[in-house]
């Protein structure tokens, strides 16, 4: 494994008047008006900061959760009362798609080690629905699961029965758990060809909720979906389903709705703070999407308690799209080369070196790193600086990487990009501050675990295959270095179609790896596993239409998403 977070020196502590020739000698061109720059020409913000400062919700106050904690009691009495093992998971997996499965836990698990040490009947065996669902339900929580149970499902010739097709149900249950595959399990590769085949040609003439269902779950399946747009999406599709739980719908649209409040007082805090610091006006050249930014953050970390951390991630964000901006359109390689070597010194007196635009952008990350990292030594004892400070000295050191294979014209290699482009994507900064800001002490050693980096690694790469298909094409009219797209075209030979069916193809594989890191026995580190997952699962969503991060959601569709989620509530009769 590449990725590895040494425990950091401390050296910088020590050095009190580091050697920097480069720095010391070359210092601030003279003249930086004089310097031809890039352009991206990035659209300002499409969210005026006075409406989402102005977001209200009412759904707060004593009576709201009152009747919250009543409907939680009827689902609790609810799942104690259902018997049959197919109606105990149909259930589970109902209240986890409508976005509550955190206030369940303990119920959940219960089922799940119920459902996990029970073996399975005939009729069981037999029901593709059952046993498909039984399978992704496991998996995603981390029990041993096998999928031999599949094999059931196949004819002498090894493969699929033709028949199943008469099953939607079950096909579409069979085609959600083939995406929990691990690498060589070779009869989920075949079941998500064969049921991906089958469910894209259905026409109509099936139930109208059923059919609903295959269509969104063919364009991206239920293990790659943001979980709270899905959430939203699902409340309302549950609705017109008939066999609906009344007191289900009901408390998913009230919780919805209360969590929406709490989402509506971080983003209103985030944008005072974006607009406070005043960043954004200072570097016109560079992309404003506070937003945006907070919409990644609640994809990444969702859990309502988790509003630090959410607040942290929109912090880091926007200061990366910034920076990144920084390197791929506005600055020079000259000074490019300074402000990574001043964010690796991390020192507030590397600020001199730079010209005028770069301190105010070095200041802002100095200094909002070190609130962040305040808190964590305030709250939870923890000297974070070091960890930090490495994740942004790595992520500046990729960024420089790419400036100057831009600059020399170099092309790499696929394997070659990808090597520095998953650190380039900052998914390691991301959620390396994720993890210091869950609002638990987190044990430094266990970023180092093999599961923690294979997940980090792997989160990122999805993170980046999925933006460079959103965002190369732009990126490479604009001038910049190929992305994997490009670099694949040129290695193999191949045209933009087949190269962006290749990437798709990593994606899946990648997401392979990242589902063997479900398997684990370190509860504590439970949170960062979700993070790492729903950081991938935000990408495929704000990729899925284009650049939804850098065009700031120009498109219609999304932008009726982000309302959905942080500005209407659920209206009731
Ligand atoms: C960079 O986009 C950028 F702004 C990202 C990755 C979104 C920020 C969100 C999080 C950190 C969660 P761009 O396509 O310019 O990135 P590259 O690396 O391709 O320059
Ligand atoms: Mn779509
Ligand atoms: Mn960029
Ligand atoms: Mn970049
Ligand atoms: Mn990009």
């Amino acid at each position: 494994m590449a990725f590895r977070l040494l425990t950091p020196s401390f050296s910088f502590h020590q050095i009190e008047s580091p050697q920097r020739p480069t720095a010391s000698v070359a210092g601030a061109p003279a003249d930086s008006s004089l310097v031809p720059r890039r352009s991206a020409n990035y659209k300002p913000s499409k969210w005026d900061s006075n409406f989402v400062e102005s977001l209200e919700s009412d759904y707060r106050g004593e009576n709201h959760e009152m009747y919250i904690e009543k409907l939680m009691g009827d689902v609790k009495h609810l799942m104690k009362e259902v018997v049959n093992p197919i109606e105990k998971m149909e259930l589970v997996d109902t209240i986890q798609r409508l976005g509550l499965g955190y206030l369940f836990n303990k119920e959940i698990k219960e089922v799940l080690n119920t459902i996990a040490s029970s073996k399975p009947t005939f009729k069981t065996k037999k029901d593709l629905h059952a046993v498909a669902l039984q399978f992704r339900l496991l998996r995603q929580h981390g029990y041993e699961v096998s999928p031999d149970a599949f094999h059931e499902f196949k004819d002498e010739m090894g493969g699929f029965k033709e028949s199943l097709c008469m099953d939607i149900k079950g096909m579409l249950s069979l085609y959600e758990a083939s995406h929990l595959s691990f690498q060589g399990e070779v009869v989920l590769d075949e079941a998500r060809e064969f049921t991906s085949t089958h469910l894209k040609a259905i026409k109509g003439n099936i139930d109208l909720v059923l059919l609903k269902k295959v269509r969104h779950s063919v364009e991206i399946p239920l293990h790659w979906r943001m979980l709270r747009l899905e959430a939203r999406w699902y409340i309302e599709t549950y609705d017109e389903e008939d066999g609906k739980n009344p007191s289900l719908a009901e408390l998913a649209k009230h919780d919805f709705n209360s969590v929406q409040t709490i989402y509506q007082r971080s983003l209103k805090r985030m944008s005072r703070w974006w607009r406070d610091l005043g960043l954004g006006e200072r570097l016109e050249f560079s992309r404003d999407r506070l937003v945006e930014c907070f919409l990644w953050a609640t994809g990444t970390v969702f859990d309502p308690q988790f509003e630090r951390c959410r607040e942290v991630l929109t912090k880091v964000a926007q200061l990366i799209t910034t920076i990144d901006d920084v390197y791929d359109v506005y600055g020079t390689l000259e000074e490019l080369e300074l402000f990574t070597d001043a964010v690796d010194r991390w020192d507030v007196r590397a600020m001199k070196q730079l010209p005028e635009y770069m301190k105010i952008c070095y200041l802002a990350l100095y200094n909002t790193t070190n609130d962040i990292a305040y808190e964590a030594l305030n709250e939870e004892g923890l000297d974070v600086i070091p960890y930090l400070k490495k994740v942004w000295t790595d992520l500046c050191k990729s960024y420089l990487v790419e400036a100057r294979w831009y600059s020399n014209g170099y092309k790499p290699t696929l394997e070659e990009y990808l090597e520095n482009a998953w650190t380039s994507i900052s998914g390691t900064v991301c959620l390396v501050h994720a993890y210091f800001s869950f609002g638990q002490k987190m044990p430094f050693e266990a970023l180092n675990y093999s599961n923690t980096s294979s997940l980090i690694k792997w989160s990122s790469m999805i993170f980046r295959l999925c933006d460079d298909l959103g965002t190369s094409s732009d990126e490479v009219a604009r001038g910049d270095v190929p992305k994997s797209i490009q670099c694949y075209m040129y290695e193999a030979g191949v045209s933009e179609c087949v190269a962006r069916d290749h990437i798709k193809y990593l994606i899946a594989e990648a997401w392979k790896k990242m589902n063997e890191c479900l398997v684990h026995d370190t509860p504590l580190l439970q949170p960062l596993i979700n993070a790492g997952i729903s950081l991938a699962r935000t990408a495929h969503c704000m990729y899925e239409h284009g650049d939804g991060h850098g065009h700031g959601f120009s498109n219609e569709l999304d932008k009726k998403r982000v309302s959905l989620l942080l500005a209407e509530p659920f209206k009731f009769m």
